[in-house]
């Protein structure tokens, strides 16, 4: 069986929101289009409580950008965003939820962020998305949304690790840092195993795989 997974399309990550992707609207046309081309669609959403310690706010004197240790972990510090019920973590408008299958919450230990879909960032806790995806099948992910040099990115990483066979869609994601930095980020996931593809070239690859 074959997933689509939607990470983290809310507000806060569109143009405008507290830790906006540049041109993340853009991809909002696009995943709607491709979703009926998958026999199990899932979106993850960041849900953050206001005390996470991945926000600067959190930390005296530290602003976003600035690096803390949380709970031995590296982690870069940001601005507040997707916190519980506030708007900001609402899935974007006019993203199409009715084929979502299930939704996956991340990032709700104040103590260590979940950038992945799968596991929190020492892969301590699994978010129930593997057991879901096991429990249905799927062999093959595909994996669009927000940020793709981020929470895209851990995602792809992990399902690889898990033994899925993983596509990108290019025109489906966007980066925080930017163009260049979301060509580094295919161009490393290619490497590592990844497929990356246009919403145009989708139907070849289901076909195939
Ligand atoms: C994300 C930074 C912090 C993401 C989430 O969804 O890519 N990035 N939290
Ligand atoms: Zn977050």
């Amino acid at each position: 069986m074959n997933a689509l997974l939607l990470i983290d399309i809310q507000k806060d990550f569109l143009p405008g929101g507290s830790l906006e992707v540049p041109e993340g609207d853009k991809i909002i046309p696009v995943v709607n289009e491709i979703q009926e081309y998958f026999d199990i669609v899932v979106a993850t959403q960041d849900w953050h409580p206001e005390d996470h310690g991945s926000f600067a706010s959190n930390h005296p004197g530290k602003k976003p950008g600035d690096k803390v240790a949380l709970d031995g972990v590296e982690q870069i510090l940001w601005p507040d965003h997707c916190i519980q019920q506030s708007e900001g973590a609402e899935f974007a408008d006019d993203l199409n939820m009715e084929r979502v299958q299930n939704i996956i919450k991340k990032g709700t230990d104040p103590d260590i962020d979940s950038y992945s879909g799968f596991f929190d960032n020492k892969h301590r806790r699994a978010t129930g998305l593997h057991e879901y995806l096991r429990e249905k099948d799927v062999d093959t992910v595909t994996i669009v949304g927000l940020a793709a040099d981020v929470c895209v990115r851990y995602t792809a990483l992990d399902a690889m690790e898990l033994g899925y066979k993983v596509f990108l869609v290019r025109n489906a994601t966007r980066a925080v840092d930017g163009d260049e930095a979301l060509e580094n980020t295919l161009r490393e996931l290619r490497k590592e195993g990844a497929g990356v593809v246009d919403s145009s070239g989708i139907k070849d690859i289901l076909i195939d795989s």
